[in-house]
């Protein structure tokens, strides 16, 4: 499980970040970030957004090592306005929203262990920076993201938190986006994951379903495991106008009274792309004894 932070560490700033640190890092650490960014850069063409892989150029991401979040965020904010900045794990709502609302984005900085390529607990800095970052420099999103900062902290004053992080995981860290007739990859879960960057558009068994703000916040989310459902946003713009950019108070009013869905429900109102093998199994056996 993952840990939230509860009190201010040792060393860390009042805002929770520390020093990044850079020259720290050894040679196997670079080596590590060099390995994972080779295995993702020659895969990811095609199938995540161009708009990501514009990004890695825009900020000279491709350049190897770890990258330096003072240099980095010299760059983010020449083109966005944003920063990056180091903090020491999982930092408290709050405190994530707060930073978010005023255009600096919260990196781990230490980076994961060759035991632990595939599978890690607390998000590093290869997921952190490769996975969140490119797409900072991207304007629409970038003004998306301080706008769910600035969400953030009203949900929190209306006790919502846990229906807006449902958003965020639905889309910053898992989305999929449709552009043309083809179905591409824009969350960071996705795109800092080998095995779930195949997966989250070759696999048969999710479900891939169009973007619907008021069921997406009904809808439970697994941590421990790839997705059974993703949802397919129409573009960036189409995104910020409809959510972060309004008032979700009446939504989240409205949600209340509602119960929640699991991960893998299917409602005949939703707007299916591909509709997951275990769905479908069950449509088929429900359809065979009626
Ligand atoms: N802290 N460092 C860090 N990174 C996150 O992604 C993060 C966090 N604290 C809270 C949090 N995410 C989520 O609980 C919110 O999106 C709701
Ligand atoms: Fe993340």
């Amino acid at each position: 499980m993952t840990h939230i932070l509860e009190r201010l560490p040792d060393g860390a700033a009042a805002d929770w970040t520390i020093p990044q640190d850079w020259s720290a890092y050894t040679a196997q650490d670079h080596a590590m970030w060099d390995r994972l960014f080779a295995r993702q850069a020659a895969m990811l063409p095609g199938r995540v957004v161009p708009e990501f892989m514009d990004g890695l150029d825009i900020l000279r991401m491709t350049k190897p090592g770890i990258p330096d979040f003072q240099e980095l965020s010299g760059r983010l904010m020449q083109r966005t306005g944003w920063q990056v900045v180091a903090v020491p794990g999982l930092v408290p709502d709050r405190v994530f929203f707060d930073h978010l609302a005023n255009r600096r984005f919260v990196a781990g900085r230490f980076i994961r262990t060759p035991d632990q390529l595939d599978y890690l607990e607390e998000p590093d800095v290869f997921h952190d920076v490769f996975g969140h970052v490119p797409l900072l420099a991207h304007p629409v999103f970038a003004d998306y993201m301080q706008a769910y900062g600035e969400g953030g902290l009203r949900a929190e004053r209306m006790g919502a938190i846990d229906r807006l992080a449902r958003l965020y995981w639905y889309t910053v860290e898992f989305g999929l986006i449709r552009q043309g007739d083809e179905l591409r990859l824009y969350g960071a879960g996705i795109v800092s994951s080998h095995g779930e960057s195949i997966f989250a558009l070759d696999d048969p068994s999710p479900n891939r379903i169009g973007f619907d703000l008021r069921r997406l916040m009904r809808t439970q989310y697994r941590i421990d495991d790839y997705q059974q459902s993703y949802f397919v946003i129409d573009g960036f713009e189409d995104l910020l106008r409809q959510t972060v950019g309004t008032d979700l108070a009446p939504l989240y009013h409205e949600l209340e009274g509602t119960s929640d869905l699991m991960v893998d429900t299917v409602l005949p109102e939703d707007r299916v792309y591909t509709l997951g093998t275990q769905a479908y199994a069950r449509a088929r056996a429900l359809a065979a004894s009626s």
